[in-house]
């Protein structure tokens, strides 16, 4: 029988990423992999977590929504707006153009934020068209998949605004939902859901994000003949 794994905010921690996939025993011909976004900043390896996203993607047919994260470095890169870079430096950025640049190696060192940037929009052309690319959701008969959630206001959750499934929290975390599918989300850490990073179930919702790149774990939630069951590897 076909399981569906699903993982979030790996935000550059690509060992943990791998250690959970090979622990899990992930088979791309028997297992459907569901990725909920935030693949860059905070860790250490977001350059290579998005190689490894696009590689899973395009190779191995998983699903890679985007989270807040992955459209900040976009439009970073994109447009180099004040701020949008302030944004994503505050938010854990340094470690994305440290990322890039270390594992590029221009051939002189850059030293500001605008040449890694500009170094990154030329030399990284795919990795933004890949990111930019990538949906706001995913359903399957059972669940909706988002990043961060569904704001209750909006008669059809789809026509809620973009912004939404990359950000929302609170109102969503206390909303009661009458939707006929689970919501599987990431974005806000599971210890703040509560009182421990391990999945968070709830009415019509699970949260998943289990705080790797704080120093904590990297959870996977599994579907599999209509159970849950969870996994994770410390980050
Ligand atoms: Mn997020």
């Amino acid at each position: 029988m076909r399981r569906t794994l699903i993982v979030s905010d790996i935000h550059g921690c690509i060992k943990p990423f791998n250690r959970l996939l090979e622990q899990e025993g992930y088979n791309a011909a028997k297992d459907k992999l569901i990725l909920l976004g935030d693949y860059v900043d905070r860790g250490p390896h977001s350059k290579e977590v998005v190689d490894r996203v696009m590689e899973l993607v395009q190779d191995h047919g998983a699903i890679a929504l985007r989270g807040n994260h992955d459209h900040r470095f976009v439009q970073l890169i994109r447009t180099n707006l004040p701020d949008t870079k302030a944004r994503f430096l505050k938010y854990g950025g340094v470690a994305t153009l440290s990322s890039y640049m270390k594992a590029s190696k221009p051939p002189k060192p850059l030293t500001t934020s605008n040449a890694k940037i500009q170094y990154i929009r030329k030399h990284y052309a795919r990795h933004i068209q890949f990111l930019e690319k990538l949906p706001l959701y995913y359903e399957d008969e059972h669940h909706i998949f988002v990043h961060a959630g569904i704001n209750p206001k909006y008669a059809r959750w789809q026509d809620q605004p973009e912004h939404d499934f990359m950000y929302i929290r609170d109102e969503f975390h206390h909303a009661k939902l009458e939707l006929a599918k689970m919501v599987v989300f990431g974005h806000t850490k599971t210890s703040k859901l509560h009182a421990s990073s391990d999945i968070w179930f709830s009415d019509g919702k699970i949260g998943i994000d289990g705080g790797c790149a704080y120093g904590k774990q990297l959870n996977m939630l599994i579907f599999e003949e209509g159970t849950y069951r969870t996994a994770f590897v410390k980050g």
